[in-house]
């Protein structure tokens, strides 16, 4: 991630960029939460750096149906040049986003991708690059971590937000992958959708509670999933007993570790996928042709034993 960072920095140094033409984007993120909300400092932290303009508006839920009128909206401004967005359905999206394309406006995707997230080879190759998480990968060290935590055996269950969004399904794929290659002793139910929805994602969880007896551990696919499934075991006075994996380093997740509740926080790297998406509108506009086409900007596996470490507790989103 710095390699490439690095190699940005040099190649708008050698093309002139700090001059930045005058560019203007938008900020197009997914739903109201600490992950973007931490992005979004991420990606004003970089536009004060680099001296440009960003108009950012955030879809109070998540959907296509909230999305694409915001969308809509920023391409009818007609002043944005680049818009910088986390698609909250791969394929659903990939008309919008053109429409972008075809009104002159360049798109940088961040923690989600259109498509199958190849831009070279793959279906969809409009977009400049796609910064964000190798989710699938997020997804096997969950299935290892949840493993562990129960001694390879038992059922556990996926608490997810909805289906077809290119991150969350990832999540699911890699971390039912490493149980079915790696421990034919466990059992993964669901994943149930809870549609970011952290009330639902309790209930969800409560009624898997209630219908297994014996389970084991619950994989909270996002803040919201993880968020309910979280509050679901402590309702039931299972701390402990069930454990929870969180993918998102919320504050909330942190304080279930510290209790005992979770287990493992996957912490993603919101602020740097917002600082090097406009790191890449700026070079881009400046000519850099050598963007790369896909950025993976790693984890931090946050665990009861490393959670005061100052090198790992830094990603803990503190919005
Ligand atoms: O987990 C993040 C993000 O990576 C995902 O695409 C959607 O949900 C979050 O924003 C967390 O709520």
């Amino acid at each position: 991630m710095f390699a490439v960072a690095a190699a940005v920095t040099l190649a708008m140094a050698s093309h002139g960029a700090h001059a930045a033409a005058k560019i203007k984007i938008g900020f197009l993120p997914g739903v109201v939460d600490p992950f973007y909300q931490v992005m979004q400092v991420g990606v004003e932290a970089a536009a004060k750096d680099l001296g440009v303009d960003v108009v950012t508006q955030v879809p109070p839920t998540w959907g296509v149906d909230v999305q694409t009128p915001i969308l809509d909206s920023m391409v009818a401004r007609g002043d944005l040049n680049y818009i910088i967005t986390a698609p909250t359905d791969k394929d659903q999206m990939i008309g919008p986003l053109k429409a972008a394309v075809d009104a002159g406006i360049k798109v940088i995707t961040v923690d989600t991708f259109l498509g199958d997230g190849d831009y070279v080879n793959g279906p969809v190759k409009f977009p400049i690059s796609y910064i964000g998480s190798d989710n699938t990968e997020g997804g096997r060290i969950s299935a290892r971590g949840l493993a562990k935590a129960i001694g390879g055996k038992g059922t556990v269950y996926i608490n997810s937000t909805n289906p077809n969004v290119s991150s969350v399904e990832g999540r699911e794929k890699g971390f039912k992958e490493v149980m079915d290659k790696e421990y034919p002793n466990i059992k993964v139910l669901g994943p149930d959708y809870n549609l970011d929805d952290p009330n639902k994602a309790t209930q969800q969880t409560a009624a898997v509670l209630e219908r297994e007896p014996a389970l084991a551990g619950v994989f909270g696919t996002n803040v919201f999933s993880a968020q309910g499934a979280g509050a679901a075991v402590v309702n039931a006075g299972l701390g402990g007993h069930v454990q929870v994996v969180a993918y998102d380093a919320t504050k909330l997740a942190i304080e279930l570790l510290n209790k005992g509740v979770v287990t493992l926080v996957l912490a993603q790297k919101p602020y740097d996928m917002g600082y090097m998406a406009v790191q890449f509108a700026v070079a881009d506009a400046a000519g850099v042709t050598s963007l790369p086409r896909r950025v993976e900007t790693g984890f931090a596996i946050i665990n009861k034993e490393n959670v005061t470490d100052p090198a790992i507790s830094r990603f803990i989103y503190q919005v």
